[in-house]
């Protein structure tokens, strides 16, 4: 780059974070937001994407949360009745009547060919320097020599959330906070958005939605299998009265030779036993509670390309599906998408 060109792009930035910092004065968030994000389309400025993250948050907080759905959960037609196991639909027929249809009947629902090649190329790099990032600070380098890729998210402390304490259990598990990762949240939101993911989901929820800090995160499965999860619904440890979506992203092929996903092929409608015999922790299931809850629909290996993700909720039984022998990591994200006109606070959550 130029010394030209380098004056020109740092005097842009200067002006758009003036900008941003002007309209927050004024408590107008989503224009601020707005502004730094077609900024950062082309100036690609560590300052403006940490200033993003925490925008986002604090938006959450100015945003008057108010719901077009009367009553929680739907109860949509069922449009895959004579679909066995979990449906599945093309990008084209992403809709959220075919989401809701899916996730309500079946427990979940499968779309092939969500990300174009570009975006899964362009969130496996994120995902891939996030952690390298995460790697170097955790020996020793500052954070102007991890920013834009790991800067560890610190929420302004505020009645009922809560400070984040997992980094280290979430990495042995090969996931990052995306809030962790200025750059890897801007690339990922940008990417929801252009796929329709963000607008799906508002029309989901009846609301403009809200992502999770705690639960929205860029994942390597590694081949050696590590998973210390096991079989859990998220809705064990999330909370009461919630209305939240996952869309979780495979951003390489995976389900033969790389970890993938085992699932419950049902909509499961009660929290089932956890911490019981054989469980990981207070809040898994059991193998053998797991397949009690499937019953006469057993668990699944699924198969993804990459690009592929599949769509479900708090409800949803599934686990990191992992065998000895496999032989390639795998990358994948995970969106957790929360209504704010009953968001759990202690998610922490980040506007989009
Ligand atoms: O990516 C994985 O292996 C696990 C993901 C998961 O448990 C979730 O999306 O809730």
């Amino acid at each position: 780059m130029s010394f030209l060109t380098d004056i020109w792009r740092s005097q842009a930035v200067s002006r758009a974070l003036r900008r941003a910092h002007a309209l927050v004065g004024q408590k107008r968030y989503p224009e601020a937001i707005r502004i730094l994000t077609k900024a950062n389309c082309h100036l690609h400025s560590s300052a403006i994407e940490i200033l993003l993250v925490n925008l986002r948050h604090d938006s959450f907080f100015h945003h008057v949360a108010t719901s077009s759905l009367a009553s929680w959960p739907p109860q949509p037609d069922d449009l895959y009745a004579d679909q066995l196991g979990i449906p599945e639909i093309d990008h084209q027929d992403f809709t959220a009547t075919n989401v809701a249809s899916g996730v309500f009947n079946h427990g979940s629902i499968i779309v092939r060919n969500m990300l174009t090649a570009e975006q899964v190329s362009l969130m496996r790099d994120s995902v891939i320097q996030t952690h390298a990032h995460h790697d170097k600070a955790i020996a020793g380098a500052l954070e102007t020599e991890t920013a834009p890729w790991f800067v560890p998210f610190t929420p302004t402390p505020r009645e009922g959330t809560k400070a984040i304490v997992e980094r280290e259990w979430l990495r042995r598990t090969g996931a990052e906070l995306a809030a962790d990762s200025p750059r890897g949240l801007f690339n990922l939101i940008n990417c929801l958005q252009d796929a329709g993911i963000t607008d799906m989901v508002t029309e989901y929820l009846g609301e403009q939605p809200a992502l999770s800090v705690r639960k929205t995160a860029l994942r390597q499965a590694l081949k050696d299998v590590n998973a210390e999860v096991g079989w859990h619904q998220d809705g064990a440890f999330l909370g009461q009265g919630i209305r939240t979506v996952n869309v979780w992203i495979a951003l390489t092929d995976c389900g033969v030779d790389a970890p993938s996903m085992d699932m419950v092929p049902r909509r499961l409608t009660t929290i089932v036993p956890t911490g019981t015999e054989g469980a990981m922790f207070d809040w898994s299931v059991s193998e053998l509670t797991a397949r009690d809850a499937a019953g006469d629909t057993p668990p699944v290996r699924l198969q993804f390309r990459e690009g592929d993700a599949i769509i479900f909720d708090e409800m949803n039984l599934h686990r990191t599906g992992e065998s000895l022998g496999m032989t390639k990591d795998r990358f994948a994200v995970e969106a957790w998408f929360f209504a704010p006109s009953c968001y759990p606070l202690e998610q922490l959550p980040i506007m989009v």
